[in-house]
């Protein structure tokens, strides 16, 4: 029996790993820690809560006295840090808040882990730190030695936490792990990202905004494989090593949104380009050889099979990304969640 701190496990990928390893590992205790953000949703840990081996704690990761806390009454064994701010978009219109969590959260959670002589830090990080790649030579892929290079703050914040690891690693023999994954779909993503926006504002008979011309070009992983990676990471992957989490499953962003627009039977009249985002990066695709050779981790999911979930699911939840849309959800996260620093 392990026991597990979550950070950011009222989000989406967060969520969807507990909810992975209450499946897989039912013996394993599992405390949440989250501040519950705007992209935070209390609701999705309701089922998760009513276990006896899962706790929820409203806290921010940036908060020393908190986390010290935290660590010093739970004693946990790893420690799987998902808490970040996570849109790029965001990022460009206030880079220090994402400085703030991403990097000095990681910072106060890797100080706590040494003082409490935490078994396992594992950093959730992005294939945004290595920057892009150019559309035009489909054979590049990123492996974990390439050069950091990342474009928005989101992304530097995110890199400035992986070398921060890697530093902690050596200097202070903290035993910690990297994932850097392509960009996830599935259940429960706050629907600012592509793939929920599009599915909720074709289903409102909205205009789905596409950046540029569409071109760019992501590798796209259903989020159950994200977290069977993580938790492969996290029982067998090696302390100080970087592992990268890849679909092979490159899709311009102009496919994607024509792909949901045919999954819910609405017009492509409803494609609207826009401004491109500043510093757009055109590519991303990963090696995830590493993973595959040395955790035996391979994508399960199919992007058709993985999209057709996705969709399923948006249109069975149609009152959770609707009250995201009103902002009543935050009522729900006030009246639930508590104060800071409290047990849900
Ligand atoms: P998300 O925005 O859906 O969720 C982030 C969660 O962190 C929220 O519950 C929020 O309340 C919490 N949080 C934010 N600031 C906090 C703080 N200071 N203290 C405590 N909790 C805080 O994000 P996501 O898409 O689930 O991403 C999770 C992690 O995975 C992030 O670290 C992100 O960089 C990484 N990642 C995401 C993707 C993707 O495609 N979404 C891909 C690769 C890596
Ligand atoms: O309205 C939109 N229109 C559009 O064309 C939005 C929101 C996005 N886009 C484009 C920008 C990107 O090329 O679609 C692509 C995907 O955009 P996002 O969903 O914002 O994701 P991205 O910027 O690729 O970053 C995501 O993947 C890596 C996550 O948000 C990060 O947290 C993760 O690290």
């Amino acid at each position: 029996m392990s026991k597990l701190l979550v950070t950011g496990g009222a989000g989406f990928i967060g969520s969807n790993f507990i909810y992975y390893q209450l499946a897989r590992h039912p013996e394993d205790q599992i405390l949440c820690l989250d501040s519950l953000t705007y992209a935070g949703d209390i609701r999705t840990l309701r089922a998760a809560m009513e276990r006896p081996n899962v706790e929820v704690v409203r806290g921010d990761i940036t908060d020393r006295d908190t986390v010290f806390g935290v660590f010093g009454a739970y004693r946990p064994d790893m420690v799987v840090n998902f808490a970040a701010e996570s849109h790029v978009d965001r990022s460009l219109r206030d880079p220090g808040l994402f400085l703030r969590t991403n990097l000095l959260g990681a910072q106060v959670l890797m100080d706590a882990c040494l003082r409490w002589d935490v078994g396992r830090f594992h950093q959730v990080s992005t294939d945004e730190v290595y920057g892009d790649l150019p559309l035009e030579r489909p054979e590049l892929l990123f492996t974990e030695s390439d050069p950091l290079r990342p474009s928005s703050p989101y992304a530097a914040s995110k890199a400035a936490a992986d070398l921060l690891v890697g530093a902690y690693v050596r200097t202070f023999r903290l035993r910690a792990t990297i994932s850097r994954c392509a960009n996830n779909y599935g259940p429960r993503q706050f629907p600012e990202k592509l793939i929920p926006l599009t599915i909720t504002r074709a289903l409102a008979g909205e205009p789905v905004p596409v950046y540029g011309t569409g071109a760019n070009v992501r590798d796209w992983l259903y989020v159950e494989d994200h977290c069977a990676a993580i938790d492969a990471v996290l029982r067998r992957g090696r302390s100080g090593e970087v592992y990268n989490i890849g679909g092979r499953c490159e899709r311009s962003n102009l496919d994607v949104v024509r792909r949901i627009l045919a999954a819910l039977g609405r017009p492509e009249s409803l494609i609207t380009f826009v401004a491109d985002r500043p510093g757009h990066d055109l590519r991303y695709a990963l090696d995830a050889g590493k993973a595959a050779g040395e955790l035996g981790w391979r994508p399960a999911t199919g992007f058709d099979e993985g999209i057709g979930r996705t969709v399923r699911w948006y249109l069975d939840h149609r009152g959770w990304w609707e009250d995201i849309l009103s902002g009543r959800y935050r009522e729900e996260n006030e009246r639930l969640g508590g104060a800071d620093a409290h047990r849900c």
